[in-house]
């Protein structure tokens, strides 16, 4: 059951601009008008920033940095993304908290959010590293009436959305590396894994989980298996940021862009996303099941695949392949197992 303590918020929250008198609060809530002031006092010890005028009664006008559900909703403006947040201190992955929410009916758009994971998961069964308070770590839970063929188009559609919203916020220049991953000068500050419920048909629902390197010091990202390729926006900006103030603006763009898509299809997501594509028209490597090769990355196509131009010239559509590159420093990138 919601406390007290966060309906109190709640009510707070929602008169962002007015006072709300501690009568009417005590009424709302069934206690004392001195148990209100006794929150108050404990809120305030929290970080949040509290306005209390003896004939107009109380007003929030400032939240804590940390996340917390009512931290991540003060100011979100959604109709439907991130409306309802589940937000956990440490978790082993957002995505099987996701899942179970899911299960359990949570409604379309449905975030869960932790502040560190422990068995943070990358695409088959690779490790992502997700320490504490230094990233944005969540899954969004989204139920879509699309043919279980076109959820691939939302993983590219989510990147486009990271890169836009990352852009725009951090005034950097983010790149997509084929299918998921988010690179700013090449190296990878975020990944997206999408995961399915689906039947023959028609897609149960689909749990998108978003891990963003945000405040890590260059020092902090240390994995030996990390550490040549990742970065943070920290590192690549010198500045630390609000994880709150990224997460709605990732979350605000991602609703525009998703009912977008569901309007009018995936055309224009796909123009996005090649605008942001890596090595778009170069030269890659190519690793599918059996054997690695190069070819020229010309794009995805409508149904999100890899499009390559061998060397006859021939257009090939791929599905299923990890694409390899080298960086500036001569270091070839490697997943973790
Ligand atoms: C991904 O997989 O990039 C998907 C990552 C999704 C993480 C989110 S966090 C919230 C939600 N809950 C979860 O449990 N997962 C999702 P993939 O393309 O397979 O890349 C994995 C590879 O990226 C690893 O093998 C490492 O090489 C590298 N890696 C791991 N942690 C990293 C980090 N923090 N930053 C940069 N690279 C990392």
């Amino acid at each position: 059951m919601e406390s007290t303590r966060n309906k109190l918020i709640g009510l707070l929250a929602k008169e962002k601009d007015n006072y709300i008198s501690g009568q009417l609060l005590s009424d709302e809530l069934n206690i004392s008008r001195s148990a209100i002031w006794k929150h108050m006092n404990e809120l305030k010890k929290d970080g949040y920033q509290i306005e209390a005028q003896s004939n107009k009664g109380y007003r929030i006008t400032g939240f804590p940095e940390k996340l917390s559900e009512n931290t991540l909703k003060w100011g979100l403006n959604t109709d439907w993304a991130g409306t309802k947040i589940i937000h956990k201190e440490t978790v082993a992955s957002t995505q099987l908290i996701a899942h179970e929410a899911a299960r359990n009916n949570a409604p379309h758009g449905t975030v869960v959010i932790a502040d560190e994971q422990k068995e943070g998961k990358g695409r088959m069964n690779r490790h992502w590293h997700s320490t504490k308070d230094q990233g944005l770590w969540f899954s969004l839970i989204l139920r879509p009436e699309l043919q279980p063929r076109r959820a691939p188009q939302l993983t590219l559609l989510t990147a486009a959305v990271l890169a836009d919203a990352l852009g725009r916020h951090t005034q950097t220049e983010p790149m997509i590396k084929w299918p998921n991953d988010i690179l700013i000068n090449e190296k990878k500050c975020a990944g997206i894994l999408t995961e399915m419920q689906a039947e023959q048909d028609r897609i149960q629902y689909i749990v998108i989980g978003i891990g963003l390197n945000v405040n890590q010091e260059e020092t902090e990202l240390t994995a030996e298996t990390i550490k040549k390729q990742a970065t943070s926006l920290k590192v690549e900006t010198g500045k630390n940021w609000s994880m709150k103030a990224l997460f709605q603006n990732i979350i605000t763009t991602f609703e525009k862009a998703y009912d977008f898509y569901i309007e009018n299809g995936f055309s224009d997501i796909k123009k996005k996303w090649e605008s942001y594509g890596f090595k778009v028209d170069q030269r890659i490597q190519i690793k599918t099941m059996n054997k690695n090769r190069e070819a020229i990355f010309k794009g995805i196509s409508e149904d999100g695949a890899l499009v390559v131009e061998d060397d006859n010239g021939d257009l090939q559509t791929l599905y299923s392949a990890e694409i390899e590159w080298f960086n500036n420093k001569g270091d070839e990138n490697v997943n973790e197992k």
